[in-house]
């Protein structure tokens, strides 16, 4: 008798702690918290939902360039990019929210030094400011976006080289800048371009809608959304909203700019940029 009801009470303790235990990751789940407990009681990520390709238009970047240094490409005079270029690949909740820093493994530039050429050219940063890394300290601008956002798009891109390979390939295979050109959407510092165009461009382009970011009335970045495994999606939740509701909260007015990118210092005076080494913590103050 005494048996029966010392199992009878462990087996109510271990209900009890597994009632608890599943609880605690509803609500984690419940506040996006996205972290799990694995089998060995290590904390997980929770799986992400999908991929925000993030794109930046320099026009727009460097019109706010105040510090020059080697590594800033608004600083490559008429060799400045004249496309979007990559901000990140980004791992994304349908909720809006998103994983970072997922685990422990630092940036190493030796890993991908086979890809330096197509990074330097449409991955550069656009900025002298050094961002923070995962683990405290500052890195580049690569370091950040790998131990931020490829990290938890391991699961999915592997590791630190192909991370940044399928970055670029994606980038290749869905090309903005060109399908934007082809409809009339050419870099100008004097036109305005209908918002609800240039997404119908991309939409017809790729069958997704993407989203767009704006300061003071120019396109900043430009996001395509993919599923995981790169079949283009819509960016903002459900695939059959107009562009009307998708739009209704976004940074962009109804005619938006794409700015061509003007060599620093004109329309100001050259001397207002000024050339810093490449150590300098500028803590990406010429982005604010
Ligand atoms: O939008 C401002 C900054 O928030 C981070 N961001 C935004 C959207 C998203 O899906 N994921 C994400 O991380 C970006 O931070 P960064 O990668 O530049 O550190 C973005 O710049």
């Amino acid at each position: 008798m005494a048996i029966l009801s010392a199992n009878l009470a462990s087996s109510a303790a271990l209900a009890l702690i597994l009632v608890a235990a599943s609880l605690c990751l509803i609500e984690a789940k419940q506040f996006g918290i996205g972290i799990e407990i694995g089998s060995r009681g290590r904390p997980r990520q929770r799986e992400f939902d999908y991929f925000n390709l993030a794109l930046q238009w320099p026009g727009t970047y460097c019109q706010r360039t105040r510090y020059c240094c080697p590594n800033n490409a608004c600083c490559r005079g008429s060799n400045s990019p004249a496309v979007f270029t990559i901000h990140g690949l980004w791992p994304d909740y349908n909720d809006g929210s998103w994983p970072a820093c997922c685990t422990k493994k630092s940036f190493d530039e030796k890993e991908i030094s086979t890809l330096l050429d197509p990074l330097e050219k449409y991955w550069p940063s656009l900025s002298c400011g050094k961002p923070s890394s995962c683990h405290g300290g500052k890195g580049s601008f690569w370091g950040h976006e790998w131990e931020k956002h490829g990290t938890c798009s391991a699961p999915v891109t592997g590791d630190e080289y192909n991370y940044f390979l399928t970055t670029l390939n994606v980038y290749f295979k869905y090309n903005v800048t060109k399908v934007l050109n082809e409809a009339g959407y050419v870099p100008s510092n004097t036109e305005k371009y209908p918002l609800g165009g240039i997404v119908s461009a991309i939409q017809n382009a790729f069958h997704a809608t993407p989203k767009l970011v704006c300061r003071n009335g120019a396109v900043e970045e430009l996001h395509l959304c993919f599923y995981k495994d790169f079949k283009p999606r819509d960016c903002a939740g459900g695939s059959s909203s107009s562009s009307d509701m998708l739009f209704s909260g976004s940074s962009c007015p109804n005619y938006i700019s794409l700015p061509a990118y003007a060599s620093l210092g004109a329309g100001n005076v050259e001397s207002e940029v000024s050339w810093v080494p490449e150590d300098v913590d500028l803590r990406w103050v010429d982005r604010l």
